[in-house]
Order: C-alpha cells, then sequence, then structure tokens
C-alpha cells in the first residue's frame, strides 16, 4: 500500500501519496494509470473519464462539456475543478490519488494545490510522459478505429489537442518544476517497460 505511516504512541499516522500523471493527448497516462492505481491502490481521477461519464449521462454539464472535446479545446476551468473538488470530497478514504488528464491549465494546478492544502496533503510527484509529435498522431488516430470517440477520428482534431496542451497545458509542469517535483520518464516503447520506469519512480520516493 502506497502510504508512509508512522507511529506516536498509539496514534497511526498516514500521510497520503497524490500522484499526477502528465503528458499530451495519447502520451499513455490512461494506459499507465490503470496499472499504477492497481499496483499502489490509489484512486484514479481521470477528468477525461469523468467528462465522457457526464457526456453518457446526458446531463448539462456533458452537454456543455461534449462541444468543447468534440473541437479538441480543453473544457472550461470551473467545470473540471468542481468536478475534481466533489471527487476528493466524495473520496475521503482514499489513501492517495492519481490525477490523470488534471491538472490541464495552471489555474487548474493552483486551485488542485489548494484543494489538497485544505486536506492537510499535496502532490507528492508529477510523472511527465515523454512523447514525439508524429508518435501520439499516429496512437490517436489508432484508437479512433475502435474508440468510438469523436476526438480520436479526425487528424485535424487531434492536432488542435496537441496545439491546446503546448499552449496551456505545458505550463503546468514548470508550475511543479518550482518545488522539484516533476520526473520526465520516456513514453515511447513498450508498454510494460514504460510502467517499470514510472514504478521505479513512486518506489524511490516511496521508501524515502
Ligand atoms: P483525456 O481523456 O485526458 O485523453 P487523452 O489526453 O486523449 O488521452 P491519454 O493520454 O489518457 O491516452 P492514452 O495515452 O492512454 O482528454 C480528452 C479531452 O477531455 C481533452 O481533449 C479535453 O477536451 C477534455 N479534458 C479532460 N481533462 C480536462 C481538463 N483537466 N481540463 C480541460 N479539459 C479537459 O492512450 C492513447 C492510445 O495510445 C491508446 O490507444 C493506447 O493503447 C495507446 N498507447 C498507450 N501507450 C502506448 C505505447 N507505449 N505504445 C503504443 N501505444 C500506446
Amino acid at each position: 500500500m502506497l502510504y508512509l505511516s508512522t507511529h506516536k504512541g498509539k496514534e497511526h499516522i498516514c500521510i497520503m501519496f497524490n500522484l499526477i500523471l502528465f503528458g499530451p493527448p495519447g502520451s499513455g497516462k490512461g494506459t499507465q494509470s490503470e496499472r499504477l492505481i492497481s499496483k499502489y491502490g490509489l484512486k484514479h481521477l481521470s477528468t477525461g473519464d469523468l467528462l465522457r461519464n457526464e457526456i453518457a449521462g446526458q446531463s448539462p454539464l456533458g452537454l456543455a462539456a461534449k462541444s468543447f472535446m468534440d473541437k479538441g479545446q480543453l473544457v472550461p476551468d470551473e467545470v473540471v475543478i468542481e468536478m475534481i473538488s466533489s471527487a476528493l470530497d466524495n473520496n475521503p478514504q482514499a489513501n492517495g490519488f492519481l490525477f490523470d488528464g488534471f491538472p490541464r491549465t495552471n489555474a487548474q494546478a493552483e486551485e488542485l494545490d489548494k484543494l489538497l492544502h485544505q486536506k492537510g496533503t499535496s502532490i507528492a510527484l508529477v510523472l511527465a510522459l515523454q512523447v514525439s509529435e508524429q508518435e501520439l498522431i499516429k496512437r490517436l488516430l489508432k484508437r479512433g478505429l475502435t474508440s468510438g470517440r469523436p476526438d480520436d477520428v479526425d487528424e485535424e482534431v487531434i492536432r488542435n489537442r496537441i496545439v491546446e496542451y503546448e499552449k496551456k497545458t505545458a505550463a503546468v509542469a514548470d508550475h511543479y518544476n518550482k518545488y522539484e517535483k516533476v520526473v520526465y520518464v520516456k513514453g515511447e516503447g513498450n508498454i510494460d517497460e514504460i510502467f517499470d520506469s514510472l514504478s521505479k519512480e513512486i518506489d524511490v520516493r516511496n521508501r524515502a
């Protein structure tokens, strides 16, 4: 289990381990998150999945988000921040969270820091997957053949998602770099090997 514990008299203090899996669209965040949550017992919070659930349920939030997502644009900050805030409140027993696809702007990062601070915790580590643009486009077009996701079918929409990433999301790494929390990991190649690299980075910090 991935939390630090110490004994203070009879008291058992648990420190949450919160992780951000960071990277451009198609870099393997969703793929690697599935494995990491199962290995480390973290609660998975993917804003992409949460938004797609809202769309499937045809909620007003989902209908509003769909118009942005179908064009490859980011959904407005207030919407995703509210979703994450509720998800944090709804999981008081979690040993730690794995944030996948969130934060995607500096405003989201600052808000996340505040929400975690209110709960007496913080981000321990940001693992940033590095993948070339050519490989991202290849992967997403391939997923589009079977995923049923409208944002994976059209190459222009995929390119727009990458532009949004460069314009608005890449700077989130700078935000966490200020606190020396970012580790870059090669995201190309064998999925198991990438998982091993990510696990090593977590294990080093969990032993500290
Ligand atoms: P997300 O659902 O977060 O999706 P993503 O970035 O496209 O995918 P991800 O990175 O998880 O995909 P993966 O590599 O696992 O976002 C979708 C949209 O939701 C955004 O465009 C935005 O509109 C909105 N949104 C979400 N969060 C938001 C936020 N915080 N703020 C505002 N808007 C938000 O998978 C890609 C493919 O690669 C898969 O088919 C996989 O099998 C394959 N793959 C993975 N690893 C591989 C490897 N090593 N080799 C070969 N293929 C690999």
